[in-house]
């Protein structure tokens, strides 16, 4: 029987796209892995990713059992031995010096993983400790800052109606390597052609002719750090014009004349010698974004990990908003996701500012602090020092500012434990590690990206193998691990059921679901006897019905960020003489930092250069293939440097995440690749001051030849 051949279908999440698979097995061994053309939403789609899950499916550097730290190495333990350890410790350290005394870092791969989702609460739960930190802050935090602010739910995040738009501004976002983010969307590429063959136009501002740019009608290069001077030139010019349309939103809208004065100083003009961009173009992008039929504002990473992130994030909802672009078809619109719906009021909205970190002072968001804050409060001797810390899929150490000191402050503590497949930069800090189960051993429901996909479907992912004896999910660990930290500190903590039952109830009572009376009648067994996925339609407009501000009522005026406008105006040229700013980049081969041990996604020519434009190649006597040294106010690194117009002139890209040479890393594969951390040199005091998010592009850093 083991030689009959299987066909599985089961969704991707190794990014935010939810990609069909169509994976065929013979036993224990896969045979093939391909896109599902059955997928009402992938339509058959996948990238080179997809593929590598086999890789990590056979990765014999992937851990199956918890191991713990011993002179010299590592020692494989029982799963009992692992909890109690974990839990007797850490319980301890808490006894002794407080709860905030150890804390939490949870990484990217918790959102792709369902059971992080649904059990991660219980273990922050156990450990009560305001010492919580994620990726959240290394990435999307002024989204969810703004969305909280402007319509009273951190999750209500509008997503461009890529399908119907006719124009589409995208700021700062490289979707085509990316595959979408904060808009879920797989096969972007075509989607973004399909704007084209509408009779639609794209048009990219980004330091880089990206992917996504090439692509474009139009594509602007900007100075890093830049955009908030072009989006609010945007909105003066929608207000000078008198090009301001809110449509049906306009009764709920306050603050609209606050906004106005606020936005009065930056002309395009100004915003021409900030950010390179033509004056008049800055208008034309106003005039599109007013008068085009559908039009949507679109803003990612570029403009959120920068210094005014939360500026520029603002500045798109509200250039959507007095567009009439918000909540209305081929603009940004919410989605109605059968599992996750937001009802007006409900728990979860966020909170901010309700405490600050100890030593850099940053504020609290949605219960937890700024990532940049984390090494510091582990260095810093004194009352509420943390010396414990549990990593659930996360590598601050390659992802985090300042990764050196990361490594430092985890090399100092008293216990650390993680929850991870590898060994790697971060996790050899650990004390004791326990591996979940790879992605292809346990189901999944992508209880995040449905959200913000834009398309409403929904799509349950049955396990391809059957887990490997002895081993535990995500889930299982996370409350094992609640129920022991708790017991240790003589609480007790009942464990959560599985995920799937938790999914279950959600989809029967949530929006589409059979318990209420919907169309669709959604439950799991549903969900089971359509294992492609269930399209569930294109988003549609009811943003009205949604808010979950007070009254109400969208208050455009947002005070902490209206106050940040002179700190805008009053800046400096972010880069002095012989400077050059330092962006990141993304490639589709790639993974943050823990995909570089798949020999089908690193092979071919590498892609961890730093781009230097040809004029500042010339200006410095490099050439192609040179050894630079990159130097920043915290450290430098030394690399290779590959010349591209690509980039404008005064910039320097270099992607983040590599970097695996490193001692007592277990990554026989990543360990072999060229490339160093970026984050060696990314700064944790460069940072959007409102919020505290890392401000990883725009820093100014200096080039030159390395000595031979
Ligand atoms: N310079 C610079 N730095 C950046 C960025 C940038 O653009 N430039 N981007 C930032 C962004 S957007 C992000 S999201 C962060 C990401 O930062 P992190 O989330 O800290 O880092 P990842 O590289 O995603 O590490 C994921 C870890 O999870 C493990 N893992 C993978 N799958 C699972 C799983 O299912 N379960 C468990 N338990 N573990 C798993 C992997 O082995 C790895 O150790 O990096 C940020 N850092
Ligand atoms: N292949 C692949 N896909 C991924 C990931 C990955 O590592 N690899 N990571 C996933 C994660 S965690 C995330 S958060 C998403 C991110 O998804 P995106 O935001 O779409 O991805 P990035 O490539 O980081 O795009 C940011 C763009 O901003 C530009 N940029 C840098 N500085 C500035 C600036 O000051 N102004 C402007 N206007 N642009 C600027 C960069 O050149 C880059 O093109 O991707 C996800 N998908
Ligand atoms: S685009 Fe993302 S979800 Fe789709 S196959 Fe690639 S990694 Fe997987
Ligand atoms: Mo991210």
């Amino acid at each position: 029987m083991t030689d009959s051949i299987t066909t599985h279908y089961r969704a991707c999440h190794l990014c935010e796209a939810i990609c069909g698979l169509e994976i065929r097995t013979r036993g224990e061994e896969i045979l093939s892995i391909r896109g599902d053309r059955e997928d009402p939403f992938s339509r058959g789609h996948v990238c080179p990713k997809a593929v590598a899950l086999q890789d990590l499916h056979e990765d014999p550097d992937r851990l199956r059992q918890p191991v713990k730290r011993v002179d010299g190495g590592w020692q494989v333990i029982g799963w009992d031995e692992a909890f109690a350890t974990v839990g007797r410790e850490l319980s301890r350290l808490q006894r002794s010096h407080g709860d905030d005394a150890v804390a939490i870092y949870a990484g990217n791969p918790n959102v792709h993983n369902y059971g992080c989702m649904t059990h991660g609460g219980l273990l922050r739960k156990a450990l009560a400790t305001r010492n919580t930190y994620s990726a959240t802050s290394l990435d999307q935090l002024p989204h969810q800052l703004v969305s909280w602010a402007l319509y009273g739910h951190q999750a209500l995040l509008p997503v461009p109606d890529i399908d119907h738009t006719q124009f589409m501004l995208i700021f700062g976002a490289n979707p085509v390597a990316s595959n979408g983010s904060i808009m879920t969307v797989p096969d972007v590429t075509r989607r973004l052609k399909a704007i084209r063959q509408r009779g639609g136009r794209v048009v990219v501002v980004d330091p880089r002719r990206t992917e996504t740019a090439a692509i474009a009608d139009r594509h602007h290069f900007i100075r890093p750090g830049s955009d908030a001077f072009v989006l609010l030139a945007i909105l003066h010019t929608l207000f000078d014009e008198d090009l301001v349309d809110a449509g049906e939103l306009a009764p709920l809208l306050r603050g609209v004349e606050a906004v106005r004065a606020a936005v009065a100083p930056f002309t395009a003009d100004l915003a021409q010698a900030r950010s390179g961009i033509a004056a008049e173009d800055i208008r034309a992008l106003a005039r599109d974004m007013a008068r085009a039929p559908a039009s949507v504002c679109y803003g990612r990473m570029g403009v959120s990990v920068q210094a005014f992130g939360s500026v520029c994030q603002w500045a798109i909802q509200v250039i959507n908003i007095l567009c009439g672009s918000l909540d209305r078809r081929g603009g940004a619109m919410l989605t109605s996701p059968a599992f996750g719906y937001i009802r007006p009021g409900e728990k979860g909205a966020g909170s901010f500012g309700r405490w600050h970190s100890r030593v850099g002072g940053l504020p609290e968001f949605g219960g937890e602090l700024p990532s940049v804050a984390l090494a510091q409060e582990m260095l810093t001797p004194g009352e509420g020092q943390v010396r414990g810390l549990v990593t659930i899929a996360g590598n601050p150490v390659l992802s985090a500012p300042n990764g050196r000191e990361m490594d430092r402050a985890l090399a100092g503590l008293e216990f650390m434990a993680a929850i991870d497949l590898y060994i790697n930069e971060t996790t050899r800090h650990a004390d004791i590690i326990l591996p979940p189960t790879g992605p292809l051993e346990h189901d999944h429901y992508d209880v995040v990206f449905h959200r913000l996909a834009v398309r409403d479907t929904a799509r349950y992912n049955a396990p391809v193998f059957e887990p490997a004896a002895d081993t535990r999910h995500d889930w299982q660990i996370l409350n094992a691990l609640a129920v022991n930290i708790a017991a240790g500190k003589e609480q007790a903590l009942q464990p959560l059921p599985a995920p799937d039952v938790l999914l279950d109830l959600g989809l029967q009572h949530g929006y589409h679901g059979a318990a209420n009376g919907a169309a669709a009648a959604l439950s799991l067994d549903k969900l089971r006897e359509h294992p492609h996925g269930i399209d569930l339609g294109p988003l549609q407009p009811g943003l009205a019905a949604r808010l979950c501000t007070a009254d109400g009522a969208i208050h455009l005026d947002v005070d902490f960020l209206l106050t940040d406008l002179p700190r805008l105006l009053d800046a400096p040229e972010p880069a002095g003489a012989g400077e050059l700013l330092l962006i990141g980049r993304r490639h589709v081969r790639s993974n943050n930092s823990w995909m570089h041990n798949f020999h089908r996604l690193v092979k071919g020519k590498p892609r961890w250069q730093l781009l230097m434009h040809p004029e500042d190649m010339r200006e410095r006597g490099l050439h192609d293939g040179a050894q630079v040294v990159v130097r920043s106010r915290v450290g430098e690194l030394e690399t290779e440097v590959l010349g591209s117009d690509e980039v404008m002139p005064g910039v320097v890209s270099l992607p983040h995440g590599w970097g695996h040479q490193r001692d007592g890393v277990r990554l026989g594969i990543a360990a072999q690749q060229g490339g160093v951390s970026c984050n060696d040199v990314t700064d944790q005091a460069h940072i959007d001051p409102v919020c505290g998010n890392a401000a990883f592009n725009g820093l100014s850093v200096r080039v030159a030849a390395a000595p031979a």
